[in-house]
């Protein structure tokens, strides 16, 4: 069966993890940069200083995509490429860097996709309170403003943060991203700032581009109780309900689920909610960018040990089943896990869907042959393909596919350990080899249809 004919294919990447040239041209220092100058919390003390060097080497990297074939890219934009010190003006030579990269992507035929902020702020920002500091929603706000004024002559597609809920909780209840807080009070909150500040964006964006599409990116880990009996049931629910359904239920009814205000009193949250937030919140969205990569399993246990992906100090211990295909980040492979989510994005959210993300990472070699063999990838993006294709068939609105990701990055507190890309970089040399998934991606896209 053939995809809709207008079916977006493409590859995603963000700033942070691919880009590099962190002192140059004027880009100011990220959180993560401080982060990541801190030793033990990148894995190997592996930092983003170089990363992909996409910054120097994105026409290669654009061919590359041209060689896909795909129709689309989504990539993000450094807020301290555009804004160095957290605030306006725009640096000119950061913004030359994301005209050149449009106008590229534009005389190859492929749509930009722009995520307007992936995961990362400014360290004069974090220096002030980060997300905890309401005034960081009108900084956001400057900033997506004139990042929109760049490219809104050429772009029409926006989503203005990624994955908000799994970077808060990780940056503030624990300390394996930044600002590395370790208090689950300050989670809520700063979910909260992020949110209130991307319907403001969302807001301002459309009145100056009535035609444009405005979207969020956010993660969706299907939370199922491993073991039998009502405490482990009422864990899973807890987990999607503190790591899913934080961002998403209220971008859409307007209003935090009751059982999520509860938990943050209970724990000893402050108020946080201001007279016409709710309202900025759920600003109408044109679609959801949904990044799906796994299920988790989980149980109660009151030491809240967590997991690899389940934060700890919440009374819940990640214990996915032994015997289930796991990528090179432990993460379980169940592609039929997301069909679900699929359908509630029709029945529940309402919202036309995007795959902004998905993949897998896998411990790639080069060959003997000098090829990289990663048939695993092959077998996973084939699997979650599927069943995006199964939801079509079911009437479900989803736009299109970006495969995570274009090439190998900087995986975050993992740093080069973990590879999801397409392309295989070499970091000593950075040369750029397609993996053999690139080229069946390439076929995929080239047939606008699964392979059998
Ligand atoms: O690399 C990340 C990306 O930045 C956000 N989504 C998950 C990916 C894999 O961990």
């Amino acid at each position: 069966m053939p995809f809709p004919e207008k079916f977006l294919w493409g590859t995603a990447t963000s700033a942070y993890q691919i880009e590099g040239a962190t002192r140059e041209d004027g880009r100011g220092p990220s959180n993560w940069d401080l982060f990541a100058a801190q030793p033990g919390n990148i894995l190997d003390g592996d930092t983003a200083d170089i990363a992909a060097d996409h910054y120097h080497r994105f026409e290669e990297d654009l061919d590359l995509m041209a060689r896909l074939g795909v129709s689309a890219y989504r990539f993000s934009l450094s807020w301290t490429r555009l804004h160095p010190d957290g605030c306006g003006p725009l640096n000119p030579k950061g913004a030359a860097f994301y005209d050149r990269l449009v106008d590229g992507l534009l005389a190859r035929g492929i749509q930009p996709l722009v995520t307007i902020n992936h995961m990362e702020i400014p360290q004069a920002l974090e220096a002030r309170g980060g997300w905890l500091e309401r005034d960081t929603i009108a900084r956001f706000t400057e900033y997506a403003m004139d990042a929109h004024r760049l490219l809104s002559d050429r772009v029409t597609c926006w989503a203005t943060m990624n994955e908000v809920a799994v970077t808060t909780w990780w940056g503030h209840a624990t300390r394996m991203f930044p600002p590395a807080l370790g208090d689950q009070r300050l989670v809520l909150p700063a979910i909260h700032h992020q949110l209130v500040a991307h319907g403001r964006a969302v807001h301002e964006m459309r009145r100056a581009q009535p035609m444009g599409e405005f979207g969020m990116v956010g993660s969706y880990w299907p939370t199922r109780p491993s073991r039998e009996g009502e405490a482990h049931q009422q864990a899973a629910e807890t987990l999607d309900l503190l790591f899913n359904r934080s961002c998403l239920d209220v971008l859409v009814d307007g209003a935090y689920p009751s059982e999520l205000l509860a938990w943050h009193a209970e724990i000893g949250g402050q108020p946080f909610i201001e007279p016409g937030d709710l309202e900025a919140i759920s600003a109408p969205l044109d679609y959801f960018g949904l990044n799906y990569y796994a299920p988790l399993h989980v149980c109660h246990d009151p030491a809240g040990p967590g997991g690899a992906v389940v934060p700890e100090g919440i009374g819940i211990a990640q214990e996915d089943p032994a015997e289930a295909p796991r990528t090179a980040f432990d993460w379980v492979i169940d592609a039929d896990a997301m069909l679900p989510i699929l359908r509630e994005f029709r029945d529940r959210y309402r919202l036309p869907l995007l795959i902004t993300e998905n993949g897998g990472a896998f411990d790639d070699i080069i060959a003997d042959d000098g090829r990289v063999h990663d048939s695993a990838r092959i077998d996973y993006l084939r699997r979650h393909l599927a069943v995006i294709e199964q939801a079509l068939a079911e009437g479900i609105d989803i736009r299109g596919y970006l495969a995570w990701s274009l090439l190998d990055n900087f995986e975050w507190a993992a740093g080069y350990s973990k590879r999801f890309g397409l392309t295989y970089i070499d970091y000593a040399t950075q040369q750029r080899l397609p993996k053999e998934s690139f080229h069946w991606y390439a076929d995929v896209v080239r047939r606008n249809a699964l392979d059998t």
